[in-house]
């Protein structure tokens, strides 16, 4: 089974991107191919294990993350987005270029076949060129976000003027689109996305010049999707942003199931507690650890989940405003919900606890790999997004009958009550039966490892007939 190709994989420093290259590299390994997964020596630490089965197969490359002349701007052992403030990230962006010349050493010695990036590393672009490396852009968002986001008038090859959109043209489904949409950003997002995608900031270059020349300098597209999602938008993609290229669906990258280690005094503690819930009646709650919420947002979550009278189970981090974990939540709330449900602080295992047949439903950011966790075991779905592509992917959610968004007022506040109607209508309600019987459906798609394995192998034959060595 073993091939003699081998593929060099540099993703962007958030887990978000880390976790499905990661996935997307095991995969590629157990059809033997060969993967040399590019990171900062801290980032690989904090990687889950490479299967023994696999491991000759997986090479980890730990480069060090450089550091800034400034040391203020980054403190040392932050590596991820995770581990700073949003408006840091601008500087872990310069940090992470500095990689450019050990990566570009790296495959000057290693001549790899391809190489499978993320948009962040914008420099791939020029090392794929000058060395003849096919270079392939994995995104990490659904087709959907990213036919919304890459401007094709933008991103479209040389010498074309490049007009920075208005914030307002955020608001509305994009003039590219030629079918009707739904998608689009509420206004109180507009401006800072627009500054975020188009501003320049520290790194010197706006992250959708980074897209351009990633996206120019592709031979082909890979989408962590499946065409039984959203294969309008795949398809727009192709005809619009891609200009004709190969666009590969790759399926949703599952992960295996997890396997148990021991479990900790609390893990032990909340699955007992599960085993007395009744079936599909538990909320799980989790906002992922990209999104900052403020103490509004938390505390007006908190009482949105109590007074909708439901079993939930919350996994929280402890928030940076908050002195202890007591100090996160509303006062008395503990004590109020005693019984009824329960706050995990810390690294909770989601997965293990979406697959708990207690569980019938979600709350969550609608991050694009939480919404792939939770479909898989057909969960209905509550959605309240907060940044990046989160707001695009809910809409296609609600437009897809899958999940109901939370209301926002104008400046993005939300109500406890808006959210006591919107969970009871996910989770009890009879007007929610429909949504409810979709969500089950849809885990005939979003778990079913046959279709995704389908679609991950079509792109490794791609990927094998189709490199340096025999194109
Ligand atoms: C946001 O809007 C809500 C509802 O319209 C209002 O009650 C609240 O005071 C506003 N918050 C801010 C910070 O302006
Ligand atoms: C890949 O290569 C094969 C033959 O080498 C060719 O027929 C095919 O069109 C190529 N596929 C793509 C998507 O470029
Ligand atoms: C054009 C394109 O597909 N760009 C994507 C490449 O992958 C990164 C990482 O997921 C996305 O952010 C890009 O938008
Ligand atoms: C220096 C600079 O331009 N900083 C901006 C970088 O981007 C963030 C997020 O959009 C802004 O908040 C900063 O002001």
């Amino acid at each position: 089974m073993a091939t003699n190709l081998r593929v060099v994989m540099v993703p962007w420093l958030a887990f978000g991107h880390l976790i499905p290259f990661f996935q997307l590299s095991l995969q590629l390994a157990k059809a033997g191919i060969r993967v040399s997964f590019i990171s900062t020596a801290g980032i690989i630490k904090r990687l889950p294990k490479v299967p023994p089965n696999i491991a000759a197969l997986v090479d980890l490359v730990a480069f060090p993350l450089p550091s800034l002349d400034n040391e203020q701007l980054l403190p040392q052992g932050c590596e991820a987005t995770v581990d700073i403030p949003f408006e840091k990230i601008q500087y872990l962006k310069v940090a992470y270029d500095l990689l450019r010349h050990p990566v570009k050493q790296f495959v000057v010695e290693q001549k790899p076949d391809w190489i499978l990036a993320d948009v962040i590393p914008h420099w791939v672009a020029e090392i794929a060129q000058e060395h003849h490396v096919p270079l392939v852009n994995f995104s990490v968002f659904s087709a959907a976000s990213l036919s919304f986001l890459v401007n094709p008038s933008y991103v479209g090859g040389d010498g074309q003027k490049k007009v920075r959109p208005s914030p307002e043209s955020l608001t509305a489904p994009p003039d590219w689109f030629d079918f009707p949409s739904t998608l689009a950003y509420p206004k109180f997002l507009a401006a800072g996305l627009n500054e975020g995608l188009y501003g320049e900031n520290a790194s010197g270059i706006p992250d959708m010049e980074r897209v351009a020349k990633i996206v120019q300098e592709s031979k082909a597209f890979a989408f962590r999707t499946c065409p039984e999602y959203e294969a309008e938008y795949l398809n727009l993609f192709q005809k619009k942003i891609g200009n004709g290229k190969p666009v590969f669906p790759i399926g949703f990258l599952l992960p295996e199931k997890p396997e148990i280690e021991r479990r900790g005094a609390t893990e032990t503690e909340i699955f007992e507690w599960f085993d007395f819930q009744k079936a599909n009646s538990v909320v799980f709650i989790g906002f992922g650890s990209e999104c900052k919420l403020s103490k509004e947002q938390v505390h007006e979550i908190a009482h949105g989940v109590e007074l909708s009278g439901l079993p939930f189970l919350w996994a929280l981090r402890k928030p940076d405003w908050a002195d202890s974990e007591l100090d996160a939540l509303p006062c008395g709330f503990k004590e109020r919900t005693q019984g009824r449900g329960v706050v995990f602080f810390g690294w909770a295992p989601q997965l293990e606890i979406l697959g708990h047949s207690s569980i019938g439903g979600s709350l969550f950011h609608s991050g694009w790999g939480s919404i792939i966790e939770t479909l898989q075991f057909g969960h209905s779905l509550v959605v309240l997004p907060f940044i990046i592509d989160q707001p695009l992917n809910a809409r296609l959610l609600v437009d897809k009958g899958l999940a109901v968004e939370i209301e926002r007022s104008e400046n993005g506040s939300f109500s406890r009550d808006d959210m006591v109607k919107a969970l009871r209508l996910a989770m009890v309600f009879e007007e929610g039966e429909k949504l409810r019987i979709r969500a089950r459906e849809a885990a005939q798609v979003f778990g079913n490892r046959d279709l995704q394995d389908d679609y991950l192998n079509k792109f490794v034959e791609y990927l094998k007939k189709n490199g340096t060595t025999n194109s």
